[in-house]
């Protein structure tokens, strides 16, 4: 392997700029991207060039098998993830993966196998991970503060999809997968939930709700509106807008969890609160440079501060206090972490295809929890 790091990435669209970008800062050469069509590529291989992108891809088997690569980031739909994984993983090379891991059980426990046996490092950009808020929390619960969890609860809201002329890829299942916004966002809150309070969700109670029915074909990106006039062909949609589940944990916490993509006015509203025998602790992914710890006789906002708190809270935080980190900051640190595991370095808390297996088991007992009306075990 080179000294540094040649990456290939798999995907044109909101992804794959974002992982382009963090993989440029975190120090490796960008090969290469591959795109639905060799034009795409050329396309935004120009549109990358300022980061050092060196070419485009006729396809993703091109871009594995190019020996300067080390690592491939698949930003692709779903139903992509299982080949393109796969084929990375046998041709020797390191993977990020975006979330959903895979569209089924299966497929998502086939990989986390396949990257075990080929002993390469494996990522799944579970990145709200990588709030240094985030990481103060998760210290909080561990050293006591917090006391034994009793209640947990929360949201992910985002409104991008409350149109009935909005569309994406992720609305059609054969691409995005049987479930939308729960394998989309309601998977980022599960696997924060389960990493911050060490809790693990054994069974579930859930429904899923598809709030408009018809949808336009075509894809447009992520968090876009559609053109103007453009052609409204509509097609029939069996993904969910949205979903309340009910979780019941190894140590018997119950955990709400609401999910909505067609909520008005919330962006990417990840909100959860964490109630325990001594304090409370609140986190929202719109504000995250604050923690609320709310105790009997007074409550404090914890500010993120490179000089305070927990260890892995003071490593995140990269700017000073008040100068505001965000989502950017949260990916680039993702990709950094991967890179230096793959480089042999030790690091906290890095989502791998095990986390992504272990997502899926719960996407998986959700759907069948909504067609059943039933508690069903994770
Ligand atoms: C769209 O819902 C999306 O981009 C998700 O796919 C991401 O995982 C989430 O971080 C933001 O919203």
């Amino acid at each position: 392997m080179a000294e540094t790091l040649g990456v290939a990435i798999v995907g044109a669209g909101m992804m794959g700029a974002v992982h382009s970008k963090a993989s440029r800062l975190a120090g490796a050469t960008l090969k290469g991207i591959a795109a639905s069509s060799p034009q795409s590529a050329r396309e935004a291989a120009a549109h990358l060039a300022h980061l050092g992108m060196e070419r485009a891809y006729s396809n993703a088997d091109e871009a594995i098998a190019d020996p300067a690569v080390d690592v491939i980031h698949i930003c692709t739909p779903n139903s992509t993830h299982y080949s393109i994984a796969m084929s990375a993983l046998a041709a020797g090379k390191h993977v990020v993966c975006e979330k959903p891991l895979a569209t089924s059980l299966s497929d998502a426990r086939a990989l986390a196998a396949a990257a075990q046996k080929a002993g390469r490092v494996a990522a799944v950009p579970f990145v709200y991970r990588y709030h240094p808020m985030v990481r103060e929390a998760r210290s909080l619960v561990q050293d006591g503060t917090v006391g034994a969890l009793q209640l947990i609860h929360g949201s992910y809201l985002q409104d991008w999809l409350l149109g009935r002329d909005d569309t994406n890829w992720r609305v059609d299942a054969a691409l995005g997968g049987p479930s939308r916004a729960f394998a989309d966002i309601g998977s980022h809150w599960c696997d924060l939930i389960e990493w911050i309070s060490g809790e693990r969700f054994e069974a579930v109670v859930a429904t899923l709700q598809t709030i408009l029915p018809d949808r336009p074909t075509g894809t447009v990106e992520t968090f876009s509106s559609p053109a103007p006039g453009a052609s409204l062909e509509r097609q029939a949609v069996t993904t969910e807008d949205v979903a309340g589940a009910l979780f019941r944990t190894t140590t018997g916490v119950l955990t709400t969890l609401t999910v909505s993509q067609v909520s008005a006015g919330r962006k990417n509203r990840l909100w959860f609160e964490l109630d325990g025998a001594r304090a409370s602790l609140v986190f929202d992914q719109e504000d995250p440079e604050r923690l609320w710890l709310g105790e009997r006789d007074s409550t404090r906002l914890l500010v993120r501060d490179p000089s305070r708190g927990s260890a892995e809270q003071r490593r995140l935080a990269t700017l000073p206090a008040g100068h505001a980190q965000g989502y950017a900051q949260c990916f680039e640190a993702f990709v950094a972490d991967t890179y230096a595991v793959i480089r042999g370095e030790a690091r906290e808390g890095l989502p791998t295809f095990e986390d992504g297996y272990r997502s899926a088991q719960i996407i998986d007992a959700v759907l069948r929890s909504s067609k059943a009306r039933a508690w069903e075990p994770i």
